[in-house]
């Protein structure tokens, strides 16, 4: 058990609910927090509004916080229907957190981007770790704003600042809130409840997508490999598996046998194909030893395993 104390924002979310589980079996304290009360009760949980300045820095200088996991963000659809707030929450909250952890020489920082950063003229194939960026959504502009600062904190401050480009996510345990790629979360709830999905995004739109056991892992292996092998301070590429719709459907028609899905694409629609088929995260496995673990079907096969025990018990 590492002797520090951990912070993490937003560990209410879909990320943030797992990796406080997973980084508490390692950590001897983890300061869980997110801007909701704590109807639980949990002594070691903070209600903080990332814009609160202020009691950001008293938070991080009482715990005397070793690393700061800062998850809190608005997603990309619902980022597109409140642009001020995402902007807000994304950015100036996360100068918050860079700024009160240098302040209070907080040793290492990771604040995730994401595949979001890249827009249409992005090569959609194996998208390379240096290339265009040019999002469309405020959400990819937050967060390739985001990159761009947290290099500046590490070349011009010295925060020791990592990152990821996460592709969607997909779990069981906490649902995702406001995502574009969500449908491939909802879906498996669907295909075991009703038996068919209407999707939101159109059947051919293949994404970047890792199941979360993966993200996770990749997380904390960045946060503890050797400083000298970090070489990228904006974020790194990590590629899971590439899927579509229909694809997905498919994987699932596997141990749903009479599972059906149609289509209504919305404007979440849009965003999906903004965004590349498939990542090169070739520089994240030199430079830390990055691996995924799950293909389409083992992702698949848990997930449906998962809810049907713990959420559905059918
Ligand atoms: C979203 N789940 O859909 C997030 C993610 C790449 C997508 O950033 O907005």
């Amino acid at each position: 058990m590492k002797d520090q104390t951990i912070l993490i924002t937003g560990s209410k979310g879909q990320i943030g609910t797992e990796l406080a589980n997973m980084l508490k079996t390692k950590y001897t304290r983890v300061i869980t927090s997110d801007i909701h009360k704590n109807e639980i009760g949990d002594k070691d949980y903070v209600q903080l509004n990332v814009l609160d300045k202020n009691r950001i820095s008293e938070v991080i200088g009482d715990y005397k916080v070793g690393q700061i996991y800062h998850l809190a963000a608005i997603l990309s659809a619902k980022g597109e229907e409140n642009p001020t707030l995402a902007w807000e929450v994304n950015l100036t909250g996360g100068l918050n957190i860079l700024d009160s952890a240098v302040l209070h020489k907080v040793p290492r920082v990771f604040w995730p981007s994401s595949i979001a950063v890249f827009g249409p003229q992005t090569p959609k194939e194996q998208t390379p770790q240096h290339t265009v960026t040019d999002p469309t959504t405020i959400y990819g502009i937050t967060k390739l704003a985001g990159e761009r600062w947290s290099h500046h904190y590490y070349t011009k401050k010295g925060l020791d600042i990592r990152s990821l480009r996460y592709p969607g996510l997909i779990s069981y345990k906490a649902m995702p809130g406001g995502g574009t790629t969500d449908y491939a979360v909802e879906i498996f709830h669907e295909a075991i409840k009703h038996g068919r999905y209407t999707s939101f995004v159109s059947s051919d739109v293949r994404l970047p997508m890792m199941y979360m056991p993966d993200a996770l892992r990749a997380t904390i292996e960045l946060m503890e490999a050797p400083t000298d092998q970090i070489k990228i301070r904006s974020a790194y590429n990590v590629a899971g598996v590439s899927f579509s719709p229909k694809e997905l459907a498919a994987s699932i028609c596997k141990v749903i046998p009479d599972f059906e899905i149609d289509y209504a694409p919305d404007f979440r629609d849009g965003i999906a194909q903004s965004w590349p088929s498939s990542i090169d995260d070739s520089q994240a496995r030199v430079d830390w030893g990055w691996k995924p673990e799950y293909d389409l079907d083992q992702m698949t096969q848990e997930m449906i395993k998962e809810l049907k025990g713990v959420k559905y018990s059918v």
